[in-house]
């Protein structure tokens, strides 16, 4: 009842509705429609209500759920089904609790806040209440489990082409982070449920720092949010949106003729290694060489010392190659 209430207030966006109206429309009583104006004003919502003329939406909340962020969808499938929360431990466990229970592709999962944010191998994500996009996405491509690790690329070619759109000057640093001024603004954690030769689900988890204005001591050298690089606001329900229409189209894409060229392309040409020297670390070993290239499965291929050309897979080794080495 909330969600048709704020339909028709949305609707009749800065007129008064009245109160009668509201409820001849809806069927319910003038005190429901009071209780319910009530709890959307608690939501965040700024609603006018003056006797004798009804009530006025002024302003919507900056979340990032389904009645703020599907306005701006021009998905068929991603964030169709969504799943918000004010506070979670993590979107990706809270897609993969749902998964287990019924695996929806392109449901969505986002929360204001994550208790237990998580970064790659057991690291935490930082993820302070409504200043950032936390959120999952549920993706089941008919793919082997090897080829995964495309999906993280696509992601990350997903938020870059979204923050160039708005005029952003971001980098992507292969595989999984988005960086701005040599700062991390963005980190991507793809996991996966499979068997031997498929893949059941793959959960995107993507955190992107918008609007904070301050990060924790030990992460100021290498954390930075959009606020802090534009001196301003910036709309999450909007960027939401925006990397979820880019999210179909490429994954559309990879779907439809198994190659992530166009996304390798963004990736090459994006890319804050290529050409920088960099450290690899692989199991506890780190190997300084130099980045050369992403191939067309999106593995980065460097070169070492002695002249010899490697690949680097995402998932087995981490890249430095800048957040203050290069
Ligand atoms: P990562 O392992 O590459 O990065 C984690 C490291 O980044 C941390 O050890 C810390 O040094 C630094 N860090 C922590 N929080 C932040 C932050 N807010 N901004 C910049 N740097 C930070 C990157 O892992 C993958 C992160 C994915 C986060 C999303 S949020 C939605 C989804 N749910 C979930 O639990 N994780 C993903």
């Amino acid at each position: 009842m909330k969600k048709k209430i704020l339909n028709i207030l949305k609707k009749y966006e800065g007129e008064y509705i009245s109160g009668e109206r509201l409820s001849e429309e809806l069927g319910i009583t003038r005190a429901g429609i009071w209780k319910h104006m009530k709890s959307l004003k608690e939501a965040g919502y700024e609603i006018e209500s003056v006797s004798n003329k009804g009530y006025k939406l002024i302003g919507t909340p900056d979340k990032i759920d389904e009645e703020e962020v599907s306005p701006f969808l021009k998905t068929k499938y991603i964030g169709r089904t969504f799943n918000h929360h004010e506070e979670i431990d993590s979107t990706n466990t809270e897609a993969k609790r749902e998964c287990a229970k019924n695996i929806i592709e392109g449901m969505v999962v986002t929360a204001e806040a994550q208790t237990k944010g998580k970064g790659r191998l057991g690291r935490q994500w930082e993820s302070p209440k409504s200043t950032g996009i936390w959120m999952s996405i549920v993706l089941t491509p008919e793919i082997s489990p090897v080829l995964a690790p495309k999906t993280t690329i696509i992601g990350a070619a997903a938020v870059y082409s979204a923050l160039r759109d708005m005029g952003i000057d971001v980098g992507i640093k292969w595989p999984n982070d988005i960086v701005v001024a040599g700062k991390k603004v963005c980190g991507i954690l793809t996991e996966m449920n499979a068997e031997i030769d498929r893949v059941n689900y793959i959960i995107l988890g993507i955190g992107i720092n918008v609007n904070m204005d301050e990060f924790p001591e030990e992460l100021n050298e290498k954390a930075t949010s959009l606020k802090v690089q534009l001196s301003e606001e910036v709309s999450r329900k909007e960027l939401t949106a925006k990397v979820l229409n880019y999210l179909e189209y490429y994954y559309d894409l990879f779907k439809s003729t198994g190659s992530i060229k166009e996304v390798i392309n963004i990736c090459r040409k994006g890319s804050v290694l290529l050409g920088k020297e960099v450290r690899v670390i692989n199991g506890g070993q780190e190997t300084i060489c130099t980045a050369l290239d992403i191939d067309e499965d999106g593995e980065l291929i460097v070169k070492y010392k002695d002249g010899s050309l490697h690949k680097v897979l995402s998932g087995e080794v981490s890249v430095r190659g800048i957040y203050g080495y290069v």
